[in-house]
């Protein structure tokens, strides 16, 4: 009976485990390819750093893969392709706890800023914890943290055209 009482909460663990799917990164809205990126995904890609002062001032290197290498593998319009109707384009980053931010397509294209925007798995060479991974964006060179989104969850290009 013993035995028995031990087994069940073992084999109810097994099957929540094997249930749990792995974190995949939604990239959709106005895509031509949607996509749900896993962290093998994402690591695969090449990589990049950027800098990000937290709260109290304190630089830290992050890891990962530049937005708009992750937009041009989705099929949006990027360096001379983005112009006229597609500058009203913007990124909608969401994230695990509902907090949202916003960048317009321009701000995260290297034919116009040299600013870095990537969105990182680790900072200081080491995976982001739970609480903050297993991807944050950061946006290099901001005055404010506050667009470094983390838990990021979803990336959506909407049109900010109103006609
Ligand atoms: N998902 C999510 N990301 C977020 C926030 C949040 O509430 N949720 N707060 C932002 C704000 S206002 C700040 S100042 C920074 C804080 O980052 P730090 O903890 O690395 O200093 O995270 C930003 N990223
Ligand atoms: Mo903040």
């Amino acid at each position: 009976m013993k035995t028995i009482a031990c087994f069940i909460p073992a084999l109810l663990l097994c099957i929540n485990l094997l249930a749990q799917k792995p974190f995949t990164l939604k990239v959709s809205g106005v895509v031509s390819k949607p996509l749900q990126l896993t962290m093998e995904d994402l690591n695969a890609m090449p990589g990049t750093t950027a800098l990000l002062q937290d709260r109290d001032g304190k630089s830290h290197t992050y890891s990962g893969v530049p937005v708009s290498a992750i937009l041009t593998k989705a099929g949006v319009t990027t360096g001379k392709a983005l112009h006229g109707e597609n500058l009203s384009k913007y990124l909608l980053v969401t994230c695990a706890d509902g907090y949202e931010v916003l960048f317009s397509l321009a701000e995260l294209d290297s034919s116009f800023t040299d600013k870095k925007v990537i969105l990182a798995y680790k900072a200081d060479g080491v995976a982001l914890p739970p609480s903050k991974g297993p991807l944050r964006l950061v946006a290099e060179g901001e005055k404010r943290p506050a667009r470094s989104s983390y838990q990021v969850v979803a990336l959506a290009v909407r049109s900010g055209r109103e006609r």
